[in-house]
């Protein structure tokens, strides 16, 4: 089965309320290829969830940026992800280098987090990747399959999962991974998933690439066969979103 090309727009912490009505009216007035060539889904803050998925183009999705690790309660400050389900969300983004660094989320929480996610119902955008001083001591591999083992050791069925590469030397840095560093990288995970998980799902796996995507630097990127889409941060925010989503046409 053929991988459909996955395009996501993390929004972060970003936007006010004329902000994020600006960004989808922008959104909405793209023109983009068949949503039958490319799956997109954004990401606004929680906040700004119900309203963005009231107004944006019925052929665009939204994701939450987290979610609580179990169902939900007496969790001060926490959104579970049985709210998302409820207010009709299909995705969640999990495991995002930000909050694994800012928040020490541990390899084993978020495999907790994407487990239970899928559980209910929403569907996962894993998020993995090394450092740069992981890069450079030679354990790029090492650390994003440990990252990937520990969500492989909780999900049986990876249908819902979008695994998201984001090397953290490349987030929000204007540093992009070459091509040739992406593709090595997915191409190796895609094997991680094929001897440790199986055959199937590491042929119809979308791996996507996150760090720096802009509409300068997408199409190289895009025409690498293991990259099957980005998650874009900063550029998500601007008109350039269009042409990445434009970026296999
Ligand atoms: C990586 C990416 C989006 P940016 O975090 O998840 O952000 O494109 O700004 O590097």
């Amino acid at each position: 089965m053929a991988r459909k090309f996955f395009i996501g727009g993390n929004w972060k912490c970003n936007g006010t309320l004329e902000e994020v009505k600006k960004i989808v009216s922008m959104l909405n007035e793209a023109e983009i290829p068949s949503e039958n060539v490319v799956e997109v889904v954004v990401s606004p803050p929680f906040v700004f969830l119900p309203l963005v998925e009231s107004l944006l183009r019925p052929d665009f999705q939204v994701a939450a940026q987290n979610c609580w690790v179990r169902k939900g309660g007496a969790f001060t400050g926490e959104i579970s992800a049985e709210m998302l389900v409820n207010l009709g969300i299909p995705f969640v983004i999990l495991g995002h280098s930000e909050r694994r660094s800012l928040l020490n989320e541990s390899n084993e929480f978020v495999g907790d987090k994407v487990a239970y996610a899928l559980s209910v119902g929403l569907k996962v955008i894993a998020c993995i990747g090394e450092t740069l001083q992981q890069r450079e001591s030679g354990s790029t591999m090492a650390v994003v399959a440990a990252q990937t083992k520990a969500i492989a050791d909780k999900v049986s069925n990876w249908t819902h999962v979008v695994l998201a590469y984001e090397p953290v030397w490349a987030i929000g840095t204007g540093k992009v991974a070459t091509p040739d560093q992406a593709q090595e990288v997915h191409l190796e995970l895609r094997k991680w998933l094929h001897d440790s998980v199986g055959a199937e799902v590491a042929a119809t796996t979308r791996i996507i690439y996150g760090g720096s995507v802009n509409g300068a630097n997408c199409r190289e990127l895009a025409a690498q066969p293991d990259i099957d889409g980005f998650l874009v941060g900063g550029a998500s925010l601007k008109p350039e979103f269009a042409d990445i989503i434009r970026s296999l046409t």
